[in-house]
């Protein structure tokens, strides 16, 4: 395949993959609505799902769809088995999770929207929201997967990935306590725990090994092998997060940044404090963890005056090559194509 017809190949994904969402609605709605006893609540999860899983990149849920048309000979690939792989995707897509991120984070925005919680009226009966969607996966899986080899391999890769990302979540949440700031916290082993959990197995084992199964391939040590690059991916992927949190453009990330209000321990702190006179250490104890736009906007200057950016810039390139040989010592027997094509979505993102 040369790149326009490799482009074309994700357009079309694409395409599919958001032409598919009606259907996910109303499979997940269809019996319920009228329902005397349970319709309103359908009602509202009908309203929850329009507003939470579309409007994003689609990264996770596509990824899916791809990976198992690389994987399975084209003969397979007939219509039934691709609707369940854009169900699958659908699965990922759901993201229960970034509905109560946003409330743990008090962010204001996603997707170029306001947060769901944010709206008028919603406020934590968000956390139920987020909980119902993560229910949609396993009646998705039951409907569509139930008669399939691989059905319990799903559910269980569905609920390991979720206890993962709440296990990061938790180190993420517990690194960054409300009003107390302590700088000895933030070091790159604890970061690198952090987003290992909260964010790789999600956005990026999931996906890929969802396909895996759907294709059959069920051996531990090809799982194992995807996994190294796909765990690797997942940590500059949330690194990239980092540095667009607060160096990004909301008008194009859709979401407005909150990391240092919140007192995370971003990539971003972590590389301030290898590099930090003791004077500058001492900015960032005053100023960290504040919700004061001045405290922020100190913080800022001083990323700026460790020029940051520009060491952000030479980690995404080194990055990028070790990601490389790493594929090419590890992908095999899967096509590298899979993680190239990853590769090459997410790397120099602005979004
Ligand atoms: C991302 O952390 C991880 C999860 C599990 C949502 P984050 O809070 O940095 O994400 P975002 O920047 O999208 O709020
Ligand atoms: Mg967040
Ligand atoms: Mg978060
Ligand atoms: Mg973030």
């Amino acid at each position: 395949m040369n790149g326009d017809q490799k482009l074309d190949a994700y357009a079309q994904a694409r395409q599919d993959f958001i032409q598919h969402f009606p259907q996910i609605v109303k499979i997940l709605t269809e019996d319920g609505m009228g329902h005397p006893e349970t319709g309103d609540a359908i009602a509202r999860l009908k309203e929850v799902l329009e507003y939470n899983a579309v409007g994003g990149k689609y990264q996770r849920g596509l990824t899916v769809l791809i990976a198992f048309q690389e994987l399975v000979e084209p003969r397979k690939q007939d219509a039934a088995s691709l609707r369940r792989a854009l169900t699958v995707g659908w699965c990922v897509e759901l993201a229960f999770f970034l509905v109560s991120d946003d409330i743990m984070d008090s962010s204001l925005t996603r997707r170029g929207q306001i947060c769901w919680y944010q709206k008028p009226g919603i406020g934590l009966d968000a956390i139920n929201d987020a909980l119902l969607l993560e229910a949609c996966i396993y009646r998705l899986l039951k409907v569509y997967c139930r008669e399939q080899p691989y059905y319990l391999n799903l559910i269980e890769l569905f609920l390991q990935s979720s206890y993962q990302t709440e296990i990061g979540q938790t180190l993420d949440l517990i690194t960054a306590p409300q009003g107390s700031v302590d700088l000895s916290r933030f070091t790159e082993k604890r970061y690198k725990s952090i987003v290992k959990y909260k964010t790789a197995f999600y956005s990026f084992y999931l996906p890929v090994a969802a396909a895996m199964y759907m294709a059959g391939i069920d051996g531990e040590k090809e799982h194992a092998n995807a996994k190294k690059i796909l765990l690797e991916m997942g940590e500059f992927f949330q690194i990239q997060d980092d540095f667009l949190d607060l160096f990004g453009d909301p008008s194009v990330t859709g979401k407005i940044g909150t990391d240092i209000q919140d007192n995370k321990c971003s990539w971003l702190v972590v590389q301030c404090l290898q590099q930090a006179s003791p004077e500058q250490r001492k900015v960032l104890q005053e100023n960290y963890g504040q919700k004061e736009a001045e405290k922020v906007a100190r913080v800022k200057a001083l990323y700026e005056e460790l020029n940051l950016p520009a060491v952000f810039t030479q980690y995404e390139e080194d990055s990028y090559s070790r990601l490389m040989s790493l594929i090419e010592r590890c992908a095999s027997p899967l096509p590298p194509a899979i993680f190239l094509g990853l590769a090459h979505n997410i790397y120099k993102r602005k979004k």
